[in-house]
């Protein structure tokens, strides 16, 4: 069972499932949305889609009494755009956090061989004075609500795995993208507005911080990852990372190289812009007021050496690959 399955990893990982002997249930806020990201990668109709809004009192209950024994429960239901958490920071416990305690409940008092994945991010290590890169006993110094909220989350996990023997693991994802991220998510808009400059279209040219940097890996690859750790012997925790890190200022250039422009980055006032060499347009402006959040990330890199050496896992899609992919599949949306 899926939760929040028609975000980004929820698509990807029915779609993993699809290929495997199960019966795939997706719970969803409303049987009215649209299954857009379901409908893209063809599958909506090879999975069981049921109504369950987290937010609700007894949608648990109801979610377990429709589909009666559930194997694995794949949490991706979340608020997961850091911004929305300094605005929403209450709806961001709610539903970030409330729910996964009424899980691991339902778990321990009436269905304790059921399996709990929960989607950790490394949003959770926050800004330290370390630049080494993150493993599973780096310290975690959340800088924002969305990092508080996963964070009580992870260590719930640890709690009820440690205290209840139940089979709860946590993957701490670095930031995985793909054709199927939301606009808003700096690579996809990023992506999107190159595409649509080189055909003179409509587009958002308007970037936050250019500096700060991401280990950034491939979702469907991450879904993998997350199939092997609900199928190890012993539950745990797991950093999945490339081991790589990019700034935005890289990646939006790498993006225009392969699209072959040539452009240049110059600082005016405290601000900079991606001019275009062939005919000086401004391609992007960068440390627009609108794209700051009230407190940054500075740089995260992961260290998946225990998911390598257990799970033997490693990301196969670089970075330079899944640009491409990106790419590609927005050229096919012009
Ligand atoms: P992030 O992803 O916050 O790391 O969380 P996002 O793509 O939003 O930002 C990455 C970095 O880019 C900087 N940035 C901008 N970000 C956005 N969205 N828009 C911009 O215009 C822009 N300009 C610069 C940001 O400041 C930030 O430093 C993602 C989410 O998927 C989380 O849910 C997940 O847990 C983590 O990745 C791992």
């Amino acid at each position: 069972m899926i939760t929040g399955a028609d975000g980004q990893d929820g698509a990807y990982m029915a779609q993993l499932l699809s290929t495997k002997k199960v019966k795939i249930f997706c719970a969803v806020r409303s049987l009215n949305s649209a299954f857009t990201r379901l409908s893209k990668l063809g599958i909506e109709n090879k999975v069981n889609i049921i109504e369950g809004n987290l937010l609700e009192k007894n949608t648990i209950d109801s979610i377990f009494k429709q589909i009666g024994k559930i194997d694995t429960i794949y949490n991706f239901a979340a608020i997961s755009f850091v911004p929305s958490s300094f605005n929403s920071p209450s709806l961001t416990f709610e539903t970030n956090t409330l729910p996964i305690i009424q899980f691991l409940e339902k778990i321990r008092l009436h269905s304790p061989n059921t399996k709990f994945y929960q989607a950790s991010t490394s949003e959770m290590y926050g800004n330290t004075n370390s630049s080494k890169s993150k493993n599973e006993n780096s310290t975690m110094n959340p800088v924002s609500p969305y990092g508080i909220s996963k964070l009580a989350s992870h260590n719930l996990i640890k709690v009820y795995r440690d205290s209840y023997k139940i089979f709860a693991c946590s993957g701490i994802l670095f930031n995985h993208e793909s054709p199927l991220r939301g606009d808003n998510f700096v690579t996809k808009k990023i992506v999107k507005s190159v595409v649509r400059y080189m055909y003179n279209l409509n587009r958002d040219d308007k970037l936050g911080n250019i500096f700060a940097k991401r280990d950034w890996g491939y979702a469907p690859d991450y879904m993998d990852a997350i199939y092997k750790i609900m199928n190890q012997k012993k539950p745990d925790d797991y950093v999945i990372a490339t081991g790589k890190t990019c700034s935005i200022k890289d990646f939006a250039s790498y993006c225009l190289r392969y699209l072959k422009i040539k452009h240049k980055w110059v600082k005016k006032n405290n601000n900079y812009q991606c001019i275009d060499l062939k005919n000086n347009k401004i391609i992007f402006y960068s440390n627009h007021y609108q794209n700051i959040r009230p407190n940054e990330l500075h740089t995260l890199i992961g260290n998946s050496y225990k998911a390598s050496k257990n799970l033997k896992w490693k990301p196969k899609t670089s970075l330079n690959d899944m640009i491409k992919i990106m790419i590609d599949e927005e050229l096919k949306s012009i």
